[in-house]
């Protein structure tokens, strides 16, 4: 595929997730909800670029791996545990190689708050993917926002 010369496009993304405490649901297992996201800043719809999202959790998932095709790019579970996500994105036609993100999953406050207090965790941090000499294609969707 055509490679552009000199162009680097940074894409603004939010990696994130939220998490709830089951309260009077919760059991030894099952003690929070919570869902993982790659989102636009303003909530902007990704799939003009981003193809799907592979989310990979922690191994006492089953399965521990999940392919989430279409928008919102997110995935919703219960737990018990803390552990690093692993994220990624694959691109429109396949334009670019896959970019991984790690995500820290929270389910607690810190500092620890009394659990009584029902207010979610959530934790959040602004990426940049960044395309250096892109495709031709890839860098028109790209401009195209
Ligand atoms: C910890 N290193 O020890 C981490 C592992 C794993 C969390 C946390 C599984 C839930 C389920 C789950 O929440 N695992 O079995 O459905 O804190």
């Amino acid at each position: 595929k055509a490679r552009t010369k000199g162009a680097t496009v940074a894409v603004p993304v939010i990696q994130g997730s939220i998490a709830f405490w089951l309260g009077p649901e919760a059991d030894e297992w099952h003690s929070h909800r919570w869902t993982a996201y790659i989102r636009g800043p303003k909530n902007e719809d990704l799939s003009y670029f981003i193809r799907y999202v592979e989310f990979h959790l922690h191994e006492s998932f089953h399965p521990s791996k999940r392919v989430v095709t279409r928008p919102p790019f997110e995935l919703t579970e219960t737990g018990w545990g803390e552990f690093d996500l692993i994220i990624r994105l694959f691109f429109i036609d396949n334009l670019e190689s896959p970019i991984e993100l790690v995500h820290p999953l929270r389910l607690f406050p810190n500092p620890p708050k009394d659990q009584s207090v029902e207010e979610p965790v959530v934790n959040e941090y602004y990426e940049e993917l960044v395309f250096q000499d892109p495709p031709e294609e890839l860098l028109a969707i790209l401009r195209m926002g």
